[in-house]
């Protein structure tokens, strides 16, 4: 009896004992626990952006006629790689240091790379292994073999669908997205790109369809799907509804040294509040750097020599992961189905470069000291990094605990050379310091230096500052480096303008032409021929038609175009621009004919 009222007192306080410490434990943590401010990230946001780089794979039918852009009607015979391989791409991927593959299942032609029920137009019908095969399925398989998680590309503009720009297309485009969806795993992406150009082969209408793409896919139902499907999976979305990623503004691989990752829910994006983020956003919408290894998304033999060179990759991860962004990383495919081996070399030198950079953080044997706001050049204070001796660096990271929202507005670092503070400037940036968001992380580059103490500063900050690491590293020179093979630039060539629509190319003498090649004005819309016919001539008189078409994707990725003819014998080329992107002009930044 006795023992059992002891007993019952002993559960009454160890019951008492418990409640105690789990309150004590409950304000503690609380107290402890940053309040957020402002807009702050989902989960699966915050596991997107830890990927940090994950790869594009870009192959379709584009591959099999060396286009940017098919029209739609592409012939199925076409499809047959002796060769094909998803196991090397995830391979190569992962040695690359891609932490997963988002892949082109359906680009703007139509042609599906997995045998859908909703369209003929697919691998099913094409020689390739007598149309028993399934590229995505061959691809989410290898990533998971290989550790790495899958993602889908499916075009909302399909130029191959009789129905597309009306509402059946839209059911259409569901269903297919509903088999991805379903039938392959784990999905930790959806891509859904924005480019509309209009014309298309529509089933043999062979006309041009205008779509409101705001309105016209019914994003909203489509992302409701998407979240029960896969309830994981992150959204990016050009075409009007916001999704819960952004493109930066540009395929050339940086985002701005600013870069919130806030947008409003609603409203529209012009270029700078996709490429620097809207400091005062009411919604998280990171921001996604998605460029190519090659100048174009498809693979073409004539870019073989273009491969990115090793500095031109770690500049554009700089510009990217070093700019709270993600770096999405295109490699495509050769026809045969494998990736070619100088993508392949590149993209693992880049992984090891990577390595190579933040190998050693130096700041982690220093001193760090916290800094109040009058001890610094700022208001929110700062920390003071002390070495033990004279260190040599030229790199500094700095991350923020994001999940409590973005703070910092701006930074300052300096560094104590030969006791004399220097300030320190990012020098990938133009103008100013480039010191200025920081996020989930920031990356500054700076000249070598050799310091005894780094003061980093916060100058400018929206609430009290989180900051969860500061690194200091020392980057090897690059010397191994294989060039970007340089365009050539014509020289000596006559060019003129008869009219602002037209262009006359002259040479003096006859020539026997293979090849014309036009590159965009950089950096802006205005003057960007998207439509053309080119003409020959001997005598300005009788013109010979050359070619007719589009140049495809140029706007958004403003690269050499090049149109390529059986070859002519003409002294004067003539360029019509059908269409323009924007403005009454012609604009160019250079022409090159190619004679045999
Ligand atoms: C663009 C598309 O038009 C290109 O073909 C490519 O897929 C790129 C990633 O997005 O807007």
């Amino acid at each position: 009896m006795t023992t059992r009222i002891n007993l019952h007192i002993t559960r009454v306080n160890l019951l008492i004992i418990a409640s105690v410490l789990l309150f004590v434990f409950t304000v503690n943590t609380q107290a402890q626990k940053p309040k957020p401010y402002g807009p702050v990230p989902t989960e699966d946001q915050l596991r997107w952006q830890e990927m940090e780089m994950y790869a594009f794979i870009h192959y379709s039918m584009n591959t099999y006629t060396n286009e940017e852009w098919g029209f739609g009607n592409e012939s199925l015979e076409l499809f047959n790689p002796a060769d094909l391989d998803c196991r090397q791409w995830a391979r190569v991927c992962k040695q690359s240091g891609m932490k997963g593959i988002i892949f082109t299942a359906k680009h703007h032609c139509g042609f599906c790379m997995w045998p859908s029920a909703y369209t003929e137009y697919s691998v099913k019908n094409t020689p390739w292994k007598q149309g028993k095969g399934d590229v995505v399925r061959e691809l989410a398989d290898a990533c998971k073999k290989e550790g790495l998680k899958f993602a889908v590309y499916l075009s909302p503009w399909d130029r191959n669908h009789p129905e597309y720009g009306r509402p059946e297309y839209v059911t259409y485009f569901r269903n297919q997205l509903r088999e991805l969806l379903t039938q392959y795993g784990d999905i930790f992406e959806v891509w859904f790109d924005g480019a509309n150009g209009g014309d298309g082969w529509y089933g043999g209408a062979n006309e041009r369809r205008r779509i409101d793409g705001k309105t016209y896919y019914g994003w909203a139902e489509t992302f409701r799907m998407i979240r029960e499907l896969q309830p994981h999976a992150v959204i990016w979305n050009d075409g009007g509804d916001r999704g819960d990623l952004r493109w930066v503004g540009t395929e050339a691989g940086n985002v701005g040294e600013t870069n919130w990752s806030l947008l409003n829910k609603v409203g529209d994006t012009p270029f700078h509040m996709l490429h620097f983020g809207l400091e005062d956003g009411d919604s998280w919408v990171p921001g996604e750097t998605n460029t190519s290894i090659r100048p174009g998304w498809f693979y073409h033999p004539t870019e073989d020599s273009n491969v990115k060179s090793l500095s031109k990759l770690m500049d554009t991860y700089y510009k990217s992961v070093g700019r709270n962004s993600t770096l999405l990383l295109n490699f495509p495919i050769m026809p045969n189905g494998r990736i070619h081996p100088t993508d392949s070399l590149r993209g693992i030198a880049f992984n090891k470069m990577i390595h190579e950079v933040f190998k050693t953080d130096l700041a982690k044997k220093a001193k760090k000291t916290k800094l109040l706001p009058s001890e610094t050049t700022g208001k929110w204070g700062g920390t003071l990094i002390t070495f033990k001796r004279p260190t040599t660096f030229n790199r500094f990271v700095a991350e923020e605990d994001i999940r409590y929202g973005q703070r910092v507005k701006a930074f300052k670092l300096e560094a104590e050379v030969d006791g004399r503070w220097v300030s320190l400037k990012d020098e990938l940036v133009e103008n100013g310091d480039g010191l200025t968001t920081i996020g989930y992380r920031r990356i500054i580059c700076f000249p070598t230096v050799c310091a005894t103490r780094l003061r980093f500063s916060i100058v400018d900050a929206k609430a009290e500052p989180l900051i969860k690491r500061l690194s200091v590293y020392n980057a090897p020179a690059l010397t191994a480096d294989i060039p970007d093979s340089g365009e050539k630039l014509s020289s000596s060539l006559h060019i003129f303008f008869p009219n602002p629509k037209q262009m006359f190319i002259d040479y003096d003498q006859e020539q026997n032409i293979t090849a014309f090649r036009y590159l965009p004005p950089q950096g802006k819309r205005d003057g960007v021929v998207t439509h053309y016919t080119l003409w020959a001539s001997n005598d300005w008189s009788n013109w010979h038609k050359v070619a007719s078409g589009e140049f495809s994707n140029i706007v958004n990725n403003p690269i050499w175009q090049t149109i390529r003819f059986a070859p002519i014998k003409a002294k004067i080329l003539r360029l019509d621009a059908e269409r323009l992107a924007e403005g009454e002009r012609i604009g160019y930044d250079d022409i090159e004919v190619v004679t045999e």
